[in-house]
């Protein structure tokens, strides 16, 4: 690496001389950025040669992590911390007048998912790399990233995020590993001269999936591994045959342009499938470039075929990648000349898959007719997967049509992906305790009475390397004075802390970080929004994608109900706070639009009334991002985790306000439960229904809002506001339909049901902050106990129990 700051100042000089022709002087920090970015690289390139040869001397079993989001934000910072040159690099930059900070920030956020399934896979890869496993993941390299969020009129505008308009200085384009991959076209069944069946595939169009890869450096050792994005380019022989068959130039720009798009831009709807043909396409163009590539791989070690599933591990990300399954089948069949038995043998044991959502209307499923049409030797391979797995079914429910109805894959002119990607893999795991019991007991009640042994729980895990080393140094620097670094390479030892409970020195330092970082994001919120806040309030964070079931109505509401017991009795004061929210919702989901408007409005008007404006504060932050949160976070006291109960799979926002110090509070839903069990009654604000309660409410139908509504005084009053005129209608109708989705269509979310003890629980909030050392010890023991939500754990679940796997003993960890 660098052997110190004068070293590094010395290559980063002729760095910048020698890439961009500038000097310190005259470069600009774009240019600064690159130059740095690209002497990184260099320095990462001989370590992720060298894993990649240590791997395959050792013939380490390979896991791809296949996913349609990596949601890595920005690399810079992360990957100076990883490689332990911070301090050195951070120096160097001062002595030259530059500003490290500074350049971090000229980084384009690489936000290449939508929300929580795509940031995970983001921190699973960084733990792999620094537990020295041989994990890669396989995603695509959407040209449009996530939207770029802007409120106009306090509604939503999505915008293009063009984040390739500036170099993005860690991928490498790799053109000698490029992948064909083919759609549509005829497929006949052919017997040749000794009678043996093969699949003559004719017509179909083939475009090349190009690979980019970004390294992805283990924090302090000596391992580099891969992430790899395809993108989509035409196949020059393609083109060729069909602009000489047409003849006709227009026509081959068309064709051109309907083949790249299939690596344009992200999906920005987590919330409903839509069937559209084009995400098909590109679900299809992940699979099949990955599984080819993954083969063409474990044939360079030169081993039978049969030791595919001890080599190679293929983890499929929610179901979006389950087409692997069949993809795979067609390769060892078609290509590799294996019976179906063998085939579907070895599938089975290399494929796992996680579930992430319970939400039906996430679920995928594809019409039987796009699939056939796009995919024909595909749909073969699944019509035949489903023949088989609903002749096993007979055997064991001779005659119940309904229940093979109900389990098979391809049903109602449908191909249900779940089940497709439950029937073809060894292991299902959901992402919290309380989500892989919903599944086991609900969801997918028939599947696991079948298959008992292939479900199984990981809850899920942040890296505290970029949510605590990075984006609060002056915590992890003060935890380490405390308690020494084990927690660094073991979170678990964070546990250390709680001999620091009765250390008043120690709690005042904590209050004072947390202060710091309050002012620091107070001086922000007043540069970017011009909103003045004040840092002794609390600060309530609620972050996160704006959906019905995470209920920031429900949150909105209570602003609204404070704010009018505020104008109402002027002896009424609340324990000044700030409420943050940053969100973005679907394009077009109209429900959680009209609740942004509402935000906005809720602000507008408390932020300019007089009244109430010394006592409470609403931000919005517009654009959510990766480093949004990375700024918001280490300034939070309250962490809002308050979607309705069961529907929450995990949430992963909680662990990382946790582990900086926030207090949730929260509804008895996905990792929350797991958060309780740690912390207890007393450091953790619960409230609402259970999830059971949900689920019988849901079931026998006996909820009404309207009855709510009817007997809660604070609830009516609030709701009127938004159909009569008040200070938030402003006498417009704007929020009509969220009054009729409340009162009149029965709150599908149960908000008003819980917002009595919603409120209960913030007024305890209020009343316990104002115990300054008592709120810091409760602070104190939530960061203490989360270690067990680092990523490195889970990564050490998935290792050991779904891919058996071990680290490269060669390779420094
Ligand atoms: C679903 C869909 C459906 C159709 C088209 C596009 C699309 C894109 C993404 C999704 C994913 C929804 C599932 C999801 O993000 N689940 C979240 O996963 C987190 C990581 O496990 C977990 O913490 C959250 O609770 C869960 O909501």
């Amino acid at each position: 690496m660098f052997s110190g700051k004068e070293d590094f100042k010395q290559a980063f000089s002729e760095r910048l001389e020698t890439k961009l022709g500038k000097n310190a002087k005259t470069a600009t920090e774009v240019d600064a950025y690159r130059a740095l970015g690209s002497l990184l690289q260099d320095k990462i390139n001989k370590n992720w040669l060298r894993t990649d040869q240590e791997y395959k001397k050792n013939q380490n079993k390979q896991v791809y992590y296949f996913s349609m989001e990596f949601l890595i934000g920005r690399l810079l910072g992360s990957n100076l911390l990883n490689m332990q040159v911070l301090k050195v690099v951070e120096e160097g930059l001062r002595d030259l007048g530059l500003s490290l900070s500074a350049l971090e920030e000229k980084e384009n956020d690489a936000g290449l998912g939508n929300g929580g399934l795509g940031r995970l896979a983001a921190c699973f890869l960084d733990s792999l790399a620094t537990l020295g496993l041989a994990g890669h993941g396989y995603g695509l390299r959407y040209k449009y990233g996530m939207f770029h969020q802007q409120l106009v009129d306090g509604s939503q505008l999505e915008l293009p995020d063009n984040w390739l308009a500036q170099e993005f200085v860690w991928e490498v384009r790799r053109p000698e590993e490029t992948i064909e991959v083919r759609f549509g076209g005829k497929v006949s069944p052919i017997k040749d001269s000794l009678g043996s069946l093969y699949f003559d595939h004719r017509d179909y169009e083939q475009l090349q999936a190009v690979p980019y890869d970004v390294p992805v450096v283990g924090y302090n050792n000596e391992t580099v591994n891969t992430l790899r994005l395809w993108s989509a380019e035409p196949s020059a022989e393609d083109i060729i045959a069909k602009a000489s068959l047409k003849d006709d130039f227009g026509n081959f720009l068309d064709h051109r342009r309907s083949l790249t798009s299939i690596t344009e831009f992200l999906y920005p709807d987590d919330s409903n499938e839509e069937g559209k043909e084009l995400r098909l396409k590109q679900e299809y163009f992940l699979v099949s470039s990955g599984v080819q590539s993954a083969v063409r791989s474990f044939d360079e070690l030169g081993l039978p075929l049969s030791t595919f599933s001890n080599q190679v591990a293929l983890h499929i990300n929610d179901t979006h990648p389950a087409l692997v399954i069949p993809e795979l089948m067609r390769v060892l069949m078609d290509e590799k000349g294996l019976g179906w038995e063998k085939a579907w043998d070895l599938t089975q044991a290399s494929v796992s898959y996680t579930n992430h959502t319970t939400l039906s209307e996430a679920l995928e499923s594809w019409p039987i007719e796009l699939v056939q049409r796009l995919l024909p030797r595909i749909f073969m391979i699944i019509v035949e997967i489903n023949e088989r797995f609903c002749q096993s079914l007979w055997k064991t429910y001779p005659g119940d049509f309904d229940r093979i109805a109900s389990l098979a894959i391809v049903a109602d002119g449908q191909v249900k992906m779940a089940h497709l990607a439950i029937v073809g893999s060894h292991s299902v795991n959901g992402v919290a305790q309380l989500h892989t019991e919903i599944l086991k007991k609900r969801e997918m009640k028939s599947f696991y009475k079948s298959f008992p042994s292939r479900f199984n729980n990981k809850t899920n895990g942040i890296t505290h390397r970029r949510w605590l080393m990075h984006a609060n140094e002056p915590l992890a620097k003060s935890i380490t004075e405390a308690i020494g670094n084990d927690w660094i390479e073991q979170p678990g030892h964070l546990q250390d802390l709680l001999q620091k409970k009765n250390d008043n020195a120690f709690l005042d330092q904590l209050y004072d970080i947390k202060q710091q970082n309050k002012e620091d994001v107070a001086a922000w919120v007043k540069q970017t929004e011009g909103i003045t806040i004040d840092p002794l309030s609390i600060y309530d964070v609620h972050i996160k994608r704006l959906h019905g079931y995470k209920r920031q109505l429900l949150n909105a509401l209570h602003i609204m109900y404070l704010y009018n017991q505020i104008k109402l009795n002027r002896s009424f004061t609340i324990q000044p706070r700030t409420f943050f929210f940053a969100a973005k919702a679907a394009p077009s989901y109209y429900f959680a639009k009209k609740v942004i408007k509402l935000i906005d409005t809720i602000a507008g008007v408390v932020n300019n009334d007089p009244d109430v404006n010394d006592q409470m504060k609403v931000v919005f932050l517009p654009n959510y991002s990766v480093s949004t949160a990375e700024r918001i976070i280490p300034a939070a006291n309250v962490s809002e985790q308050i979607s309705l109960a069961s529907k929450e799979a995990s949430g992963t926002g909680n662990m990382k306000l946790m582990l900086n110090g926030a207090l949730t509070i929260g509804t008895m839903d996905g990792a929350n439960v797991e958060i309780h069990e740690l912390v207890g009654d007393d450091n953790i604000y619960t409230f609402g229904l259970s999830s059971e309660e949900v689920l019988e409410y849901d079931h026998n139908k006996l909820y009404s809002s309207q009855a709510v509504y009817e007997t809660d005084e604070r609830i009516r009053h609030t709701l009127n506001q938004l159909i009569h005129y008040s200070p938030f209608s402003k006498g417009e109708n704007v929020f009509e339909e969220l009054y009729h989705h409340l009162v009149t269509h029965n709150d599908e979310f149960f908000v008003l049901k819980d917002f009595a003890d919603y409120a209960a629980a913030q007024q305890r909030i209020s009343q316990d902050y104002q115990a300054k050392r008592q709120w810091s010890v409760k602070s104190l023991i939530n960061i203490a106990h989360s270690g067990t939500f680092s990523s490195d754990r889970t990564i050490q679940q998935y290792a050991t129990e779904i891919w058996r796997i071990q680290p490269a003993k060669t390779l420094k960890v």
